[in-house]
């Protein structure tokens, strides 16, 4: 049977209530679907108080790192062309080599403290850490591994001091785990034969012991970002993936988990066979972003964003186009405008240091956020008609509108757009709110505000607006009284 056909008469047995589990309606009204045993869970979003923090954050951290930062994108002088953190997938670096290195591994400068001071100056909410990355080895002293930290000449925890610290910032500390992984014999990217099935188990095992051991050793973890989901093998463990899952929730209630780490009963990653979301937020937006809020079909997401085209662990020159602070704000803001979180990601180097381009953006960005940060933090999606000038952003809680601009009009004429019947009660600027400004009606519902173009910044501008929805009549009264 092809699986088109397994999937009408699975949805031809749905009909006749034979389905298992099927995802709770918000009103617990039932839904015609394929009957998945292990598709989504819940449909709509998660609105406990862990998760109303999580879509409130605006801004993350990201770090990748590892012994990959020793390689730093070359081996024997060769560049590797793609990330530094794939370089021992690269035919020209042996893998025996390259599990090595970590002999050599020994980040001395490595200053927790500094480290979550930096991401709290540039806006950071949370930060999410890769505890194992691709290669296999961890950063926390492993029970079930001795591809750990604790083999290394540095042999202290890394991840334990860095919770500690980032907590005393107030920043929540999110993990990163890859379930592939290029280190473990067990490991197969495809379950062609019963010998490759056997050492599956093993690493499906190692994989559940290595899960559990993180979430043991640090209970304050919010939450989990599990990548490297993607292959066939993977792919056909939805019943061990969503026990596993469950065993996560119940270890720590309220914990976060994105649509990356479990298949669906027919191998559909993100969103199962009826389309729904499985986790908590769409974790599919990596180095992109959204163009519309249609694209994100009403679910909760991050993005996560390198600062140059394509590297996450340390690499010893940066090419191509390495994006600015603008940029980087305008992605933060744009994310924001369309209710998902942007993740910026780090790359500390062997030693545990942060180049300098990336100690300029902490700076560059965290100077925008000290100004500005009440246009990302608690704001989401706006439904008023998108200009060219930049984006809209609206706080949750007290329904205070933002326009974010980056794109300002050479005359300063900032167009606006609202919805009927709603009238603009003060409009002015955030970095000094004594500077109000009087909306030019253009047409019925359209307005300009005039900027001071004699004061061109290079920095986005963020005006607030706030507006109340008026009765007609109303609307007349409030211009009378002006
Ligand atoms: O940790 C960073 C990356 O290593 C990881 N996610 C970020 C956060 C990541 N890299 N690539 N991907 C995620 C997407 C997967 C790409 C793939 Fe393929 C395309 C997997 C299978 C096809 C190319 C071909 C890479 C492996 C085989």
């Amino acid at each position: 049977m092809s699986k088109k056909e397994v999937v009408l008469v699975v949805a031809m047995l749905a009909g006749l209530n034979f389905g298992k589990v099927m995802a709770q309606t918000p009103d617990n009204t039932p839904r015609s679907s394929i009957a998945l045993e292990h598709g989504s869970h819940r449909l709509g979003k998660r609105t406990d108080p862990m998760m109303e923090k999580w879509r409130n954050y605006g801004l993350g951290q990201f770090i990748h790192w590892g012994v990959y930062s020793i390689t730093a994108g070359k081996w024997e002088g060769k560049d590797y062309p793609g990330a530094s953190s794939w370089i021992r997938s690269w035919s020209e670096m042996p893998a025996e080599d390259y599990d090595q290195l970590y002999l050599q591994f020994d980040p001395e400068r490595f200053d927790p403290q500094s480290w979550a001071k930096q991401a709290k100056a540039m806006g950071a909410k949370y930060m999410i850490i890769t505890t194992k990355h691709h290669d296999g080895f961890c950063l926390w002293p492993s029970k079930f591994t001795e591809y750990d930290i604790a083999s290394t000449p540095y042999k202290k925890d890394l991840i334990g001091p860095m919770v500690e610290a980032y907590e005393a910032e107030g920043i929540d500390v999110y993990l990163y785990f890859s379930v592939m992984d290029w280190n473990h014999p067990g490991f197969r990217t495809d379950l062609k034969t019963a010998e490759d099935r056997e050492a599956y188990e093993e690493f499906k095992t190692f994989t559940r012991n290595q899960i559990l051991e993180l979430l043991e050793r640090y209970p304050n973890t919010k939450g989990l970002w599990f990548d490297g989901t993607w292959d066939a093998a993977w792919k056909e463990q939805a019943d061990f993936a969503d026990k596993l899952e469950s065993e996560m929730r119940e270890m720590i209630p309220g914990i976060i988990i994105g649509s990356r780490f479990r298949p669906d009963d027919y191998g559909n990653r993100h969103f199962d066979s009826n389309g729904d979301l499985m986790g908590d937020y769409e974790q599919g937006w990596e180095r992109k972003l959204p163009e519309g809020i249609e694209d994100v079909k009403g679910n909760d997401w991050d993005c996560v964003m390198t600062v140059p085209e394509n590297q996450w662990g340390y690499h010893y020159d940066w090419k191509g186009h390495v994006k600015t602070s603008f940029e980087l704000v305008e992605m933060l803001v744009k994310s924001v405008s369309l209710n998902g979180n942007f993740v910026l990601n780090f790359g500390p180097d062997r030693y545990g240091e942060f180049r300098n381009e990336e100690r300029k953006l902490f700076k560059e960005i965290g100077d925008w956020m000290e100004i500005n940060q009440e246009a990302i933090y608690g704001c989401g999606y706006l439904d008023w008609e998108k200009q060219d000038w930049g984006y809209y952003t609206k706080d949750r809680e007290t329904g205070k509108i933002y326009m974010v601009v980056f794109n300002m009009p050479i005359n300063g004429a900032l167009r606006i757009k609202t919805p009927e019947k709603v009238h603009l009660d003060k409009v002015y600027e955030l970095k000094s709110p004594s500077k109000i400004f009087v909306p030019e009606e253009i047409h019925k519902d359209e307005y300009f505000v005039h900027y001071p173009v004699d004061q061109p910044g290079k920095s986005p501008i963020v005006i607030v607006i706030e507006s109340s929805k008026t009765q007609e009549e109303g609307k007349t009264y409030q211009r009378a009284k002006t």
